[in-house]
């Protein structure tokens, strides 16, 4: 008996240490290394939806019919005032590392000059896309924003949606609780599947993007397809090799069909995990209440909320990609390009406590803000300034070599280490309103104690 209880007793503490250091430090693939150092990228929203201005799903939610919405909506989408070098200047003020747009949402509506012939409008006559359905013009907005960021060290990437309003392949169900689109037929199908592997093809060959973000896998199942649910797990799986393949530095996220534990990385949608997971995950996250331009979508989150969002989803190894919606003209409405600058305000005192860093040495989280490492340093995000005049943190194995305030590495901070605490004395007032930061330089990786 007693040797029964001895196996289990090690069998337990085998599989909870292997899950524990699992947790702890995944390996990070070699193609996935700048962007996990990165951190902080912009999302952009923006097609034939910005020109209504009633967000990226107004086609569903307001039950519009492919042919109306198209000649209503689409044919009048004219981004005249689209200005890349302005876009990718407002992402790298605000301290972030890569852009991620859409080349094509839900509707259909493809952003660049697409050749695959079934991507049509309902007529059939007139290809679907910014060059071919407008009166906009010969530009390329993905290759003049491609070209800023490439002039500007950011990282330029694209989005996908699979399911697809506008095609011929698919019928619309408007939103029945359900599904989202479904499946005229087999053939139709297996058609769909082809052209948009072509047209990821094109986006490849022609865009290069540094990571292929999925969405719209909503139809999806683990075993064989139906007409609601006709996008499968191997369909996933098999779309990810056929990227890989293309291009095997690309990043791809784990919507080629989620939860099935594809892809390179993990998207919780405007949410943070509560504990860091098992692989990179980037979450992301709308300014307002809107992806795409919402004309009467005011509400703004603060600055505030914004970059301790940043620092929790980080301090949890996480990244953060930050959404604006420019309006159908191009221009980026003014309350975001605010919230932009502010928040470029700190990331210039505070952006190296991001960049390059990993999650919290800590098992534990403060009430009052975060902890976020990298080699020699440990930064103490502080959300709210301790009252007393002392911050408590738990000790490091490592030696410390000084502490001081992230806006004043001049001057260091006293301290004291004692049972299990470190104790530092802290100026009366915070340096920064929003969240100040206070840096342990030490020997090696932080490391807690116990
Ligand atoms: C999708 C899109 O439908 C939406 O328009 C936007 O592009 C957003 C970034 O992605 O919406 C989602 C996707 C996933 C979840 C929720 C909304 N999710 O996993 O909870």
């Amino acid at each position: 008996m007693k040797k029964y209880i001895t196996i289990f007793v090690w069998v337990a503490l085998v599989i909870c240490c292997s899950t524990k250091t699992l947790k702890a430090q995944y390996q990070i693939p070699e193609k996935l290394g700048w962007w996990y150092e990165a951190r902080f990228g912009m999302f952009i929203h923006f097609g034939s939806y910005s020109y209504l201005g009633h967000g990226e799903w107004a086609f569903s939610i307001e039950n519009w019919k492919k042919a109306d919405y198209q000649e209503k909506v689409s044919s009048n989408f004219n981004p005249e005032e689209f200005d890349a070098n302005e876009i990718v200047r407002l992402a790298k003020d605000a301290g972030m590392r890569y852009i991620v747009i859409t080349a094509k949402h839900h509707e259909g509506f493809s952003m660049w000059d697409t050749k695959v012939k079934s991507f049509k409008d309902v007529t059939g006559k007139k290809m679907y896309n910014l060059r071919r359905f407008t009166t906009f013009g010969k530009r390329d907005v993905l290759m003049e924003l491609k070209k800023a960021c490439e002039a500007n060290d950011i990282k330029f990437c694209l989005y996908y949606s699979i399911l697809d309003w506008g095609h011929s392949s698919q019928k619309i169900n408007h939103i029945d609780g359900s599904t989202f689109s479904s499946m005229k037929s087999d053939s139709a199908r297996t058609a769909y599947i082809r052209d948009m592997k072509a047209q990821l093809k094109e986006l490849i060959k022609r865009y290069h993007p540094a990571v292929l973000w999925f969405d719209g896998d909503w139809t999806r199942k683990a075993d064989k397809p139906t007409p609601e649910k006709w996008w499968t797990k191997e369909d996933g799986i098999d779309l990810y090799n056929y990227l890989v393949k293309l291009a095997p530095d690309m990043i791809i996220n784990e919507r080629v069909a989620r939860s099935f534990g594809l892809g390179d990385f993990e998207c919780p949608e405007q949410e943070v995990p509560e504990t860091p997971s098992n692989r990179q995950w980037e979450t992301c996250q709308t300014m307002n209440k809107s992806w795409g331009y919402n004309e009467n979508d005011h509400d703004y989150k603060s600055v505030k909320i914004l970059i301790q969002e940043l620092v929790k989803v980080v301090s949890r190894d996480g990244n953060y990609l930050l959404n604006i919606g420019p309006k159908g003209d191009g221009t980026v409405p003014v309350q975001t390009t605010d919230t932009l600058q502010k928040i470029g305000d700190w990331m210039k005192i505070y952006g190296e406590s991001i960049y390059g860093t990993t999650r919290s040495p800590f098992k534990t989280e403060p009430d009052w803000g975060f902890y976020i490492k990298k080699e020699g340093k440990l930064y103490i995000h502080v959300f709210s300034w301790p009252k007393t005049g002392e911050l408590t943190i738990p000790t490091l194995k490592n030696d410390i070599k000084k502490i001081y305030l992230m806006a004043d590495s001049e001057n260091e901070l006293n301290y004291t280490v004692n049972n299990g605490e470190i104790k530092i004395s802290l100026p009366e007032d915070a340096p920064n309103e929003i969240n100040s930061v206070v840096v342990i330089d030490v020997e090696g990786l932080p490391e807690a104690s116990e």
